[in-house]
């Protein structure tokens, strides 16, 4: 057992009550990884007040139920944050009411929260991380913690596409461990409506792409509205064109009414992108990052930088063929 989930289980066991929480906008991983964590944490200790908090999401319904929390009656709380390494991005909580505050997350590190973080930038997925616990501190998982932690490490992980040893280690052991399906679990994920595919269709007719292999589009919210779809599924959607011969990295910006901002989701098959993102207020993974752009006209200086990119990492490939 690593010293950081030792020192986890033992928080677990100090305290009463224990809220969880995850970055806002959450996807599968983020919501997964808190209700499975949640309910390991109830399995083993049925007495204890376990909370997973955040605003709830229509399409992770089946997930588990989120709880609703009031954070001035919790009594000497403690909070984990998972899949969230920046304090402005947790969703629906203020650290500064708990007692004390544990990370876990896999993206690389930016803010501190606490005394106790376990951050591991290797691991697929925050669901991997709360496997490698529940597995490490002899938690036991029913057929539904299994089924939400397998789900949100194919959903970071691209189907085990980036995934290590490790990752598949772990899963192994809690397909053994739990009655989990995992024929179940896939349709959870990769079923879809029609009027999706058909967005899907329009992006791909729509995409600009440059002749170093960088592909981009600006959606529009009347092709939105057109499709029937919602602003989230615009970013969900940019997993899907990976393995194009002439793509090497891709962007596609989608309108945050609410927050009044361009939402601008990157992948890679090639550059490394997280820095590029980060000098334009992003940052994420290297193959896998984001950036939220106030100002329009700045969305074109970022995809000026990846085309850069590309053109830089193309080179070196031919280099190295040579
Ligand atoms: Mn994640």
């Amino acid at each position: 057992m690593n010293s950081k989930i030792r020192a986890i289980a033992k928080r677990i066991k100090e305290y009463h009550t224990i809220v969880i929480a995850r970055h806002v906008g959450p996807d599968p991983d983020a919501v997964a990884s808190q209700i499975a964590f949640r309910d390991a944490i109830k399995l083993r200790y049925p007495s204890k007040e376990v909370y997973a908090v955040g605003a709830p999401v229509n399409r992770y319904k089946s997930y588990g139920a989120l709880d609703k929390v009031d954070e001035n009656k919790l009594i000497d709380p403690l909070l984990f944050v998972l899949d969230c390494p920046n304090i402005a991005r947790i969703d629906g909580v203020d650290i500064k009411k708990y007692k004390e505050v544990v990370k876990i997350d896999h993206h690389p590190f930016e803010d501190k929260m606490g005394d106790l973080e376990w951050v591991d930038d290797k691991a697929s997925s925050t669901c991997e991380m709360i496997t490698e616990f529940l597995i490490s501190a002899r938690y036991k998982a029913t057929k539904s913690i299994a089924e939400n932690l397998y789900l949100g490490v194919i959903a970071d992980s691209d189907r085990f596409l980036l995934s290590t040893a490790k990752t598949l280690e772990l899963m192994a052991v809690l397909i053994k461990n739990s009655k989990l399906d995992i024929s179940e679990v896939y349709p959870r994920l990769y079923l879809r409506p029609l009027n999706e595919v058909k967005f899907q269709s329009y992006i791909t007719e729509n995409l600009k792409v440059t002749p170093n292999g960088f592909a981009s589009l600006k959606i529009d919210k009347k092709v939105i509205e057109k499709y029937k779809v919602d602003a989230g599924t615009a970013s969900n959607l940019v997993n899907n064109f990976n393995h194009i011969e002439e793509i090497l990295c891709w962007a596609l910006v989608s309108y945050d009414e609410k927050l009044k901002i361009h939402k601008v989701n990157i992948r890679s098959r090639g550059p490394v992108i997280n820095e590029v993102a980060s000098k334009h207020n992003g940052g994420g993974h290297p193959r896998a990052s984001g950036a939220r752009i106030k100002n329009a006209k700045d969305i074109d200086k970022l995809f000026k930088d990846l085309d850069v990119a590309c053109r830089e990492y193309k080179k070196k490939q031919k280099e190295k063929s040579q």
